[in-house]
């Protein structure tokens, strides 16, 4: 057997394993052929030498908004994408939005398509943002979507332009029950926020820390049962994205005790900033707006270890960066919520950006050291393997086995970089002009990044050494459910009562 290319010298790491040191990839065309020892090679074949060090799957950053019209001062493809490969992410999926008065979405994605097509660094897809789920849409549009592997779906519970009521929210699970296709939904409960925010106006309580008093947990408690009630009642998989409390993850983790299939998502905001980040600082009292996102950063050090154990014991399905790129200092971007010295946290657009350094976050806590917060087993499957399972990619993406995408990283042998790597805003790659990160030491950074076969990221050999063209559309399946199953029976229900009605 004859390779383009093999990965030697490695620890491979896989959602199941960490293999023994020496254990060789071979490439061809792209993709993975064989893993093996002492594999065939001759003159013409390229040997890349990993040095000792863990090789991971290429990143699947399953939720990031590039290009979008609410973020118009951040990143584009090119730049988003560009940050992406810099921290080993071989695949992201984006968004498409519909805008509420959009009566077809197909001009939306064949839209979203020409910000991305010849513009990315590595290969992309699409989730679709529902803002207004016709019966037209629903019934003719998204088999379509679905055909061109456009297959899942954003709802929002909350943000007047976005949110959908509980009627809407109902009709769609029940096509995603029919069609397919994988619903993700952003939970927070959009009355309490409202009458929160309405309140605090009133009271001149405007900086950007009651961003975080205007969303309290309770509001995303609320949202995720009601959600979760909503998907059992339809018998419909759902993940929820960006959780970011105790309170409701419970509620997520005692729906899977009982097998129903309801997937979660956190985000690294919520394992390393706290809400104190909102407050600004004498130099610039409105820097706290750097790091409104929402759910918005939470009070206490209590609350970031709760998100830790999820990830650790199998509740979150995912970690993604929600990478929702506004340039701070712009007055279309964060500085939206300063005008004439007055800050106003309510237009602020919401966001962090952290495509770049989701992964290294992440696997600074993964290992097998018994102060490791997380196995690196499970640091694959929360980055790469199960978001590649549950959005359609599996046996193409997020693993390390033959017939799959050659999409690796190559980590830096341990304890090679001494003292690890702060990270700085001026060493990344993105288009937004800060990270909340800033100053925060992580102990390793990928070295290499390997789509499809190409080192497209090589950190001591010029950086980017990728092209805009290298990113490809995926054309993506139907997701997989990953955690519990469907056909049960909702409480309280007799079998078969369902069939009444559906
Ligand atoms: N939801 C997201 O998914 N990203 C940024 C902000 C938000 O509300
Ligand atoms: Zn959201
Ligand atoms: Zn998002």
């Amino acid at each position: 057997m004859e390779f383009d290319s093999i990965v030697t010298n490695g620890i491979i790491v896989t959602a199941s394993d960490v293999l023994p040191l020496g254990i060789e990839i071979g490439i061809t065309d792209g993709k993975i052929s064989c893993l093996g020892t002492s594999l065939p090679r001759d003159e013409s074949t390229k040997i890349i030498d990993a040095k000792g060090a863990y090789i991971t799957p290429g990143g699947v950053d399953s939720h990031v908004h590039f290009a979008q019209d609410n973020s118009p001062t951040g990143d584009n493809f090119v730049t988003g994408s560009r940050s992406a490969i810099a921290g080993g992410n071989t695949t992201v999926l984006a968004f498409a939005s519909q805008l509420k008065t959009a009566t077809s979405v197909l001009p939306t994605v064949e839209d979203y398509h020409t910000r991305a097509k010849d513009q990315s660094y590595c290969d992309y897809g699409f989730h679709l943002i529902l803002t207004n789920p016709t019966p037209e849409i629903m019934s003719k549009e998204l088999p379509i979507l679905m055909s061109q592997g456009i297959t899942s779906v954003k709802l929002y519970m909350t943000y007047e332009p976005l949110k959908l009521g509980d009627a809407a929210i109902l009709d769609v699970l029940m096509s995603a029950r029919s069609l397919g296709f994988t619903t993700m939904v952003h939970a927070e409960n959009s009355d309490i926020i409202s009458l929160i925010t309405s309140r605090l106006e009133a009271a001149g309580h405007s900086e950007p820390y009651f961003h975080a008093i205007s969303r309290p947990q309770i509001a995303e408690n609320e949202a995720t049962y009601r959600i979760i009630s909503l998907a059992e009642l339809t018998d419909t998989p759902i993940l929820i994205v960006h959780m970011s409390s105790e309170v409701a993850m419970k509620h997520v983790r005692k729906a899977q005790t009982r097998m129903l299939p309801i997937h979660a998502e956190t985000c690294p905001q919520y394992l390393f900033l706290l809400s104190e980040r909102l407050k600004g600082n004498e130099q610039d009292p409105f820097e706290g707006a750097k790091c409104v996102c929402s759910p918005p950063l939470r009070h206490d050090p209590k609350d970031l270890d709760a998100m830790w154990q999820g990830i650790a014991n199998g509740t979150f399905t995912t970690f993604s960066s929600d990478h929702a790129p506004s340039t701070y200092d712009h007055s279309g971007g964060k500085k939206l919520g300063l005008k004439d010295g007055i800050m106003t946290y309510k237009s602020i657009p919401n966001g962090v950006p952290g495509v770049e350094t989701r992964l290294p976050l992440l696997f600074s806590h993964a290992g097998q050291e018994k102060t490791s917060r997380l196995s690196l087993q499970r640091f694959v499957q929360l980055t790469s393997s199960d978001p590649a399972k549950l959005y359609g990619l599996e046996g193409v993406k997020g693993n390390i086995a033959p017939g799959c995408d050659a999409d690796l990283v190559i980590w830096y042998p341990e304890n090679e970089i001494e003292g690890g790597v702060v990270i700085e805003q001026k060493m990344l790659h993105h288009g937004v002009d800060y990270t909340p990160y800033e100053g925060m030491t992580v102990r390793n950074w990928p070295r290499y990044t390997i789509l499809r076969g190409k080192i497209v990221w090589d950190r001591d050999g010029g950086g980017v050494v990728g092209g805009v063209k290298d990113g490809q559309f995926l054309v993506r399946g139907k997701g997989k459910i990953v955690v519990g199953k469907m056909g049960q029976e909702a409480t309280g229900m007799l079998s078969g009562e369902r069939d009444y009605w559906r």
